[in-house]
C-alpha cells in the first residue's frame, strides 16, 4: 500500500481563500457547483500544476475565471482533477459536480440516512462533493447555497449563520448559510430533511446572544430536552474552566440514525449518531445519559481545539482528539464525581488502548505513516492523547497550564497547528523545555515501572526504587512519567518528608532512580500512580494484605479501587493458570478478600454507592487476557472469573440483598438521570449480579421480578442482561418480552442484538448468524452491526475465540459482506482480530487460517486492507 509520511510534509501549493457552493439536493442526482477563489501559495512551489483530490466523482462542468475550460487545459478522473498550468496570481474555478446521495452506503460525503441529507467530511469526505485541496491545512471561508423540494426537505442548515432563505419555485426552496471562520474541508457540513427542532436561548460571557438546537427525527424532540441542556452546560464549562466563548449566531446539533462515527465537530453544524442524542427514562440506561452528555460536550469543545486551531495534517490527528477527550473528562468529572469517572476513564483506556499498544496494531499518539486515515481514529490517539495532556498538567501544574492553554489559543486562533506549537505554548508559559516529555507522542506502548520499597526501622526511612522500561525501546532515552503517590500506615496516610516529591509527584525521567522518606515511623504501604498519573503499568510485589490495606485506608479513591481490582486480578489469573478452580472452599485469601470487600460495604456503600458498585466489579475477562499476556485460554479465564464471582456473592450473602432493596428505596420512583441517582442503580445492579452469580435459582427469580417492575431502562436492562447468564425458559421468554416491547425503538434493539451477542455459551454461534437474518438487522446501519457483530467480536472473548474457529469465520464473512457496502465499518470490526497472537496456538492457528483464507480471497477495500496487513504483520 501507499504510505503516507509526516517526514513528506509540505506546504500545498495553492490556497482557496473562498468557496462559494451551490447545492441542488435530489436524491439521486444532487448538483453541486463550487466556486473557490484560488491563489498560489507563497510557501509552495510556484510553478506547480492544480492537483485537486476527488473520490467517487462526475465532473460536469468547468471553468476558470468565467471561461470554460479547454479540455487540454485539465484532466478529470473520479478521484483527482488536475489543471496542468493554472494562473500566477488569484484565479476563480468553477466546478459544477453531480453525486448520487442515496447510493452512498459509505456514508462519507454527502448521503442519507432515513431519507435526511447529511454530510460526513472528517477525514477526507469533502472530495466526495467537489474536487478541492482536501487537507486541513487548506482552510478558506464557506458561503453554501442549500436549495431542496421543499416537502422532502423543509428543514435545511449549513455551518455558519444563515443569511438568507426563500421559495425557489417550484416546490423549492434554499437557504443560504455563511461562515465566517475559516475552516479546513473537514469541517464542511450540511443537512436537510423533514426534522422537529427543540432549542433554547444562551447568552454567552462576551455577551453574544447564540440560539441552540437540537433537530431529531420527527416525533422524538421529547428525547432531546437532555442532549439541548447538556449544549449549554457545555459552553457555560467551557467559558469557566477555559476562557472559550462560543463565536457564532447559532449551534446547531442534528441527529441521524447512520453514522460511522460517535459524532461530528462540523462549525457550527454537529451531526450526531442519534445514539448519543436521544434519551428518554424507558430507553436510555444512566451510561447513555453519561455518554450523550460526554459526547455532547466533547464535539462542543472542538469549536476550539480543533476548528478555531485545527490539524496542520492528519498525524496531528490527537492534538485536537487527545486534547477534546481530555477536555471532555474534565468536564464530566465536574459534573459527576471526579473519582467515580477518572474509574470509568482508566477502565476504558485499559480495556482498549492498552491491548491495542501490545499488539500488532500498536503506533504512537502521533503516527509517522498511514496507508489510511480512517484507520487511525482509534483509542491511542484519543485516550492516550488524552494522557499525554492530563500528565503535562500535573508536571507544570494546573494555573501554568491552564495559562499554556490560553497561550495556545492566542498563539494559533485561525491556524492549522501541531503538536510542536501546542507545547511550544506550555515551554515559553513555563520557561520549560518539554522535548524529553514529548518524547511521549513518539513511542507505541505501554511502559513499565517496575518498583521496590525497602522500610529501614531504625533509620525511619522507607525508600523506593524505581526503574522504566517500554518494550522496543530498550536503546532510546527515558520518558518522562509523573508519579503521584504516598504512604500509607495501619492507620491512614503517613506524614513523611521526601524532597524528590513535590504536591504529592514524583517526576521519573531517568531510566533508574530511587527516592527517599524520612521520618517513617511504621513499615508503609506504598500508594503508587495515584489517581493514573500516567499511562503504564506498574509492576511490584506486594501482598494481598497490603493491598487491601489501600482499599481500607488510601485517601485516594483510584487506588482504593486499583487495590481490589488487583487483588481480584490475582487471584482469577493465578486460577486460570491451575484452571482448577476450588470449587466449594473459597480458599484463605478468597476469603481475606471477600471480608475486605464486607468490611468497604459496611462502611461505606450507603455513603457513596457509585463507588462502591465499581469495587464490586471485578476486572474484565478481557482485562485478565492482557494480564496474562500470552497463551490466552479464554474459556479458562472465564471459568476463573466466574468462581471468584460466585464466592463473593456467597461470601456476601445476605449483604447484597439489603442493599439491593436499600438502593431500591432511596432511588424513589422519579427517574433522574443525575449522577447520585446513577449511582444508587449501578450499586442495586451490582448487588443483584453478585446474588445470581451465587444462586441462580434466587438470582434468577430477583431479577425476573425487577425485569418486571423496572421503570428505567437501566433496571430493566440490567436485569436482562442478569438473566441472560442463565440458560432456561426464563431467559427465552424475557428476552422474547424485551424484543417485542421495542419492537420499533431501533436504539433499544440495539441493546437487545448486544445482550445476546454477549452470552459466553457455545449457542451463541447460531444465536448470532440467526440474529443476521433477523427482520430488524441490517449491515446498512453502524449502530446495528456494531451492536450484533461488534459486541460479539470484542466483548464476547469465549464465543469470539472459540477453539474450532466458529467465532473467527462468522465475523470474516460478515466483514467481507459489509466491506462491499461500508469499508469503514468493516475496517473497525476487523481491528477485533488485533488480539489474536495473544491467543493459545490451537486459537491462535484457526485465526491465521481464517485471516489467510480473508486476505487470499481478494477485493478489499483500502480499509480493510490496511488493517488486515498490520495485523498480520
Ligand atoms: N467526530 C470525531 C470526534 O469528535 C472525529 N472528529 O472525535
Ligand atoms: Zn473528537
Amino acid at each position: 500500500p501507499t504510505l503516507i509520511r509526516l517526514e513528506d510534509y509540505r506546504p500545498s501549493d495553492h490556497l482557496i481563500d473562498t468557496v462559494e457552493l451551490d447545492v441542488r439536493l435530489h436524491p439521486r442526482e444532487t448538483r453541486i457547483v463550487a466556486t473557490l477563489a484560488l491563489r498560489p501559495n507563497p510557501d509552495g512551489r510556484s510553478d506547480a500544476p492544480l492537483l485537486l483530490d476527488g473520490d467517487d466523482l462526475t465532473l460536469t462542468r468547468l471553468s476558470l475565471d468565467g471561461e470554460i475550460l479547454d479540455p487540454a487545459a485539465y484532466s478529470a478522473t473520479a478521484s483527482a482533477l488536475t489543471v496542468h498550468e493554472p494562473p500566477r496570481q488569484p484565479f476563480t474555478l468553477t466546478i459544477e459536480t453531480r453525486v448520487d446521495p442515496t447510493a452512498n452506503t459509505k456514508l462519507m460525503g454527502l448521503y442519507r440516512s432515513s431519507g435526511v441529507y447529511c454530510t460526513q467530511c472528517e477525514a477526507d469526505g469533502f472530495r466526495r462533493i467537489t474536487y478541492f485541496l482536501d487537507r486541513p491545512d487548506v482552510m478558506s471561508v464557506y458561503t453554501t447555497r442549500i436549495e431542496a423540494d421543499a416537502d422532502e426537505a423543509p428543514v435545511l442548515l449549513g455551518n455558519g449563520n444563515l443569511t438568507e432563505a426563500g421559495p425557489a419555485g417550484q416546490g423549492r426552496h434554499y437557504a443560504i448559510w455563511h461562515d465566517p471562520h475559516p475552516k479546513p474541508a473537514y469541517l464542511f457540513a450540511l443537512v436537510g430533511g423533514r426534522l422537529d427542532r427543540v432549542s433554547r436561548p444562551f447568552t454567552t460571557m462576551e455577551g453574544r446572544p447564540a440560539s441552540l438546537a437540537v433537530y431529531v427525527e420527527p416525533g422524538k424532540s421529547d428525547r432531546a430536552a437532555y442532549a439541548l441542556d447538556a449544549i449549554a452546560r457545555s459552553m457555560t464549562w467551557d467559558e469557566e474552566a477555559f476562557g472559550r466563548a462560543y463565536d457564532l449566531d447559532v449551534f446547531n446539533v442534528v441527529a441521524v440514525s447512520d453514522f460511522n462515527m460517535g459524532a461530528m465537530e462540523n462549525k457550527g453544524l454537529n451531526i450526531f449518531n442519534d445514539k448519543y442524542v436521544l434519551a428518554s427514562p424507558d430507553t436510555a440506561t444512566d451510561a447513555d445519559y453519561a455518554a450523550i452528555e460526554r459526547i455532547i460536550a466533547h464535539e462542543y469543545f472542538h469549536n476550539w481545539s480543533g476548528n478555531r486551531v485545527t490539524c496542520r495534517d492528519w498525524f496531528q490527528l490527537c492534538l485536537k482528539e487527545g486534547l477534546t477527550v481530555f477536555r471532555d473528562q474534565e468536564f464530566s468529572s465536574d459534573m459527576r464525581s471526579r473519582a467515580v469517572h477518572r474509574i470509568g476513564e482508566v477502565r476504558t483506556l485499559r480495556a482498549r488502548q492498552f491491548p491495542e499498544d501490545a499488539g500488532p496494531l500498536a503506533h504512537p499518539v502521533r503516527p509517522r505513516a498511514y496507508a489510511e486515515i480512517n484507520n487511525f481514529y482509534t483509542a491511542t490517539v484519543y485516550e492516550k492523547g488524552a494522557e499525554i495532556v492530563r500528565m503535562l498538567r500535573s508536571l507544570i501544574g494546573a494555573a501554568a497550564f491552564r495559562a499554556g492553554m490560553d497561550r495556545y489559543f492566542a498563539d494559533n486562533d485561525g491556524r492549522a497547528a501541531t503538536v510542536e506549537d501546542f507545547l511550544a505554548a506550555f515551554s515559553a508559559e513555563t520557561g520549560r523545555d518539554l522535548s524529553d516529555f514529548a518524547r511521549w507522542y513518539e513511542r507505541p506502548g505501554t511502559p513499565v515501572v517496575s518498583v521496590e520499597g525497602d522500610y529501614d526501622a531504625a533509620a525511619r526511612t522507607y525508600c523506593l526504587r524505581f526503574r522504566q522500561r517500554l518494550a522496543g525501546a530498550e536503546d532510546s532515552p527515558p520518558l518522562v512519567i509523573p508519579i503521584a503517590l504516598g504512604l500509607v500506615g495501619e492507620g491512614g496516610p503517613i506524614a513523611a518528608a521526601c524532597e524528590r516529591v513535590g504536591e504529592g509527584v514524583f517526576v521519573l525521567d531517568r531510566a533508574c532512580d530511587e527516592i527517599v522518606f524520612s521520618g517513617v515511623d511504621e513499615r508503609p504501604v506504598p500508594s503508587l500512580l495515584r489517581g493514573f498519573s500516567a499511562p503504564v503499568r506498574i509492576e511490584m510485589a506486594s501482598s494481598d494484605a497490603d493491598r487491601l490495606r489501600l482499599l481500607a485506608r488510601d485517601t485516594d479513591s483510584f487506588n482504593r479501587w486499583q487495590a481490589a481490582q488487583s487483588v481480584a486480578m490475582r487471584l482469577i489469573v493465578e486460577r486460570t493458570r491451575a484452571d482448577a478452580p476450588p470449587a466449594e472452599d473459597a480458599g484463605p485469601d478468597a476469603r481475606a478478600f471477600v471480608e475486605a470487600l464486607a468490611t468497604f460495604l459496611d462502611a461505606e456503600a450507603l455513603s457513596d454507592p457509585a463507588f462502591a458498585a465499581l469495587v464490586l466489579g471485578l476486572p474484565s475477562e478481557g482485562d485478565v487476557a492482557n494480564e496474562i499476556g500470552g497463551d490466552v485460554d479464554p474459556d479458562a479465564i472465564h471459568r476463573a472469573r466466574r468462581t471468584l464471582r460466585r464466592q463473593i456473592g456467597q461470601g456476601l450473602g445476605r449483604r447484597l440483598d439489603s442493599l439491593h432493596a436499600a438502593m431500591t428505596d432511596a432511588t424513589g420512583v422519579a427517574f433522574s438521570p443525575d449522577a447520585a441517582s446513577a449511582g444508587r442503580r449501578a450499586l442495586r445492579n451490582a448487588a443483584l449480579d453478585l446474588i445470581a452469580a451465587a444462586d441462580e435459582v434466587r438470582g434468577g427469580e430477583l431479577a425476573a421480578t425487577q425485569f418486571a417492575e423496572a421503570a428505567t431502562m437501566t433496571d430493566r436492562l440490567a436485569a436482562l442482561s442478569t438473566l441472560a447468564a442463565i440458560p432456561g425458559e426464563a431467559r427465552e421468554a424475557a428476552l422474547h418480552a424485551f424484543g417485542v416491547r421495542y419492537a420499533d425503538e431501533p436504539l433499544v434493539l440495539d441493546k437487545w442484538f448486544a445482550l445476546q451477542a454477549m452470552i459466553p455459551e457455545d449457542g451463541t454461534i447460531s444465536r448470532v448468524a440467526a440474529l443476521q437474518g433477523h427482520p430488524a438487522f441490517a449491515i446498512t446501519n453502524p449502530n446495528r452491526v456494531r451492536a450484533l457483530l461488534g459486541t460479539f467480536a470484542m466483548a464476547n472473548p469465549t464465543q469470539f475465540a472459540r477453539p474450532d474457529g466458529a467465532g473467527f469465520r462468522l465475523m470474516a464473512d460478515a466483514i467481507r459482506t459489509i466491506d462491499g457496502t461500508n469499508p469503514q465499518l468493516a475496517a473497525r470490526l476487523l481491528t477485533a482480530f488485533g488480539s489474536w497472537k495473544m491467543l493459545e496456538s490451537g486459537r491462535r492457528t484457526q485465526a491465521t487460517v481464517t485471516l489467510g483464507e480473508f486476505a487470499s480471497a481478494g477485493g478489499l477495500s483500502r480499509d480493510v486492507a490496511d488493517i488486515l496487513g498490520r495485523t498480520l504483520e
